[in-house]
């Protein structure tokens, strides 16, 4: 069902991780032997906050709970071992009762203006349904799910799990010896663990080649609504990457285009880009690909002052024209972007569409310069890229705010020129399809 053509690499670090593997030998295309892959996430396990026990797993239960007053803190002692703490205010704000919670919305009602911060705890008891129950100063009463609480626990450990299992951020960085993952087209949009698989190796690895589409547009937009809905821009709800005359964007010419992100211009760009090959080139036309966050920390290493430079200075991106309708776009970013924890989150780079306006000081332009062309280099060494030929029927699918993707210049067949068809999605929407498709299969609570 699954293919990766990464496996070799991939497989070391996704053992480290909660993922779990299960791998056997297939053929793939060419006939090369391959390994097919399929991702099991296994329920992960939290430390609590003073010992371990385990944290997303149905059935906990409680040996004791009370509060601390003085501290303003629940304490509550788990059957299996370990404690875990709860603010008073924190509690009475998540209270569940209905006239805190709209269940049908699973949201809350309870208003901060209707919030003591400060609230006390009068009585607090475990349930012969061994539920947590606590009635405030004010008399209002809440009860608490034993499963609830513990995935809640406020211990670095455990918020760390949870925060991983929510959104999935540990990435396998690679270089050339990557293979890419592959999957059958049909299969992803008929089979839902086929979907998981998919989505889970887009996130982790950034890429994954779908294999089998027909040879006709449209196709894209399946996908997409196979995941939430398509991401419009300028360029129309899906775009034909086509050499056509009069092109407005490089792009849409058989010339080179240089390792980019598509679209900076905006400053949302979009998070996940489809390609579908739908004709290719006579000659030329072939895809490269690097893994941005990869590079980014090799030049950290290789060179602080470049990768400074590139994660501090804001540079201008613009894109004037028209397409699904007349646009004239601004927009400023950083070329790498960094977290407040220091970790590479985004790359932004397209150099047709990085503006002449540069907004920086004089004494920075020739810095800035310097350290673009170092990133250029770093991309363009042989043991970070990735080559990849698509043929017709294959559609790319890839992290449009990690990878950096390039197209070597191209001669078409006079009568059948080379035609893509792509798409944008957001990350929000395929994470959203990702839990719901993990929830279904697996049952988790994420
Ligand atoms: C693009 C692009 C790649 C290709 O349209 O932004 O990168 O192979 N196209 O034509
Ligand atoms: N296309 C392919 O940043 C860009 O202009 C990337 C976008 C034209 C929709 C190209
Ligand atoms: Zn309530
Ligand atoms: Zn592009």
């Amino acid at each position: 069902m699954w293919m990766s053509r990464c496996s070799r690499f991939v497989l070391p670090a996704l053992r480290r991780s909660s993922s779990s593997l299960a791998v056997q030998c297939v053929r793939g295309r060419g006939g090369a032997p391959q390994l097919s892959v399929s991702f099991r996430m296994q329920q992960r396990h939290g430390q609590h906050t003073h010992s371990s026990a385990s944290l997303a797993e149905p059935g906990q239960s409680v040996r004791y709970v009370g509060a601390l007053h003085a501290e303003r803190l629940l304490q509550v002692e788990w059957e299996e071992g370990g404690h875990s703490l709860y603010p008073f205010t924190w509690l009475r704000d998540n209270c569940q009762c209905p006239r805190c919670t709209l269940q049908s919305a699973l949201a809350r009602k309870l208003l901060v203006g209707d919030l003591d911060v400060n609230i006390g705890v009068d009585s607090v008891e475990l349930t012969s349904d061994n539920k947590v129950s606590v009635v405030w100063q004010d008399q209002h009463s809440s009860v608490f799910d034993c499963d609830w609480l513990k995935r809640r626990c406020f211990s670095a450990a455990a918020r760390r799990a949870v925060q991983e299992e929510l959104f999935l951020n540990e990435r396998v960085h690679w270089g050339s010896s990557l293979r890419v993952p592959t999957a059958h087209f049909e299969e992803v949009l008929q089979d839902d663990r086929a979907a998981l698989a998919w989505l889970l190796a887009l996130r982790r690895i950034g890429v994954v080649l779908l294999q089998g589409a027909p040879q006709e547009p449209g196709h894209v937009a399946r996908l997409a609504e196979r995941i939430g809905y398509l991401r419009l821009t300028f360029y129309g709800h899906t775009f034909k990457v086509q050499d056509k005359p009069m092109a407005n964007n490089v792009a849409y010419t058989a010339e080179k285009c240089s390792f980019h992100t598509d679209y900076p211009a905006l400053h949302h760009p979009p998070g996940i880009q489809f390609l579908h090959c739908i004709s290719q080139a006579a000659r030329g036309g072939e895809n490269l690909l690097v893994d941005g966050f990869h590079i980014a920390e090799k030049l950290r290493a290789e060179d602080p002052e470049a990768f400074h430079s590139l994660s501090t200075l804001s540079i201008d991106f613009t894109d004037t024209g028209s397409d699904y309708c007349p646009f004239r776009l601004q927009s400023k970013h950083r070329v790498i972007h960094v977290n407040s924890e220091g970790k590479v989150t985004r790359i932004n780079l397209n150099n047709a569409t990085r503006d002449s306006v540069l907004d920086l000081r004089l004494e920075q332009v020739q810095p800035f310069y310097r350290a673009l062309k170092a990133l250029e280099d770093m991309m363009n060494r042989e043991d970070n890229m990735v080559t990849l030929r698509m043929e017709p029927g294959d559609i790319l699918t890839f992290d449009n705010w990690r990878l950096l993707h390039a197209r070597t210049a191209f001669e078409s067949f006079p009568e059948r020129p080379r035609f893509l068809e792509g798409c944008y999605l957001d990350w929000d929407e395929v994470m959203s399809r990702l839990r719901i498709l993990r929830h279904h299969l697996q049952g988790d609570k994420a």
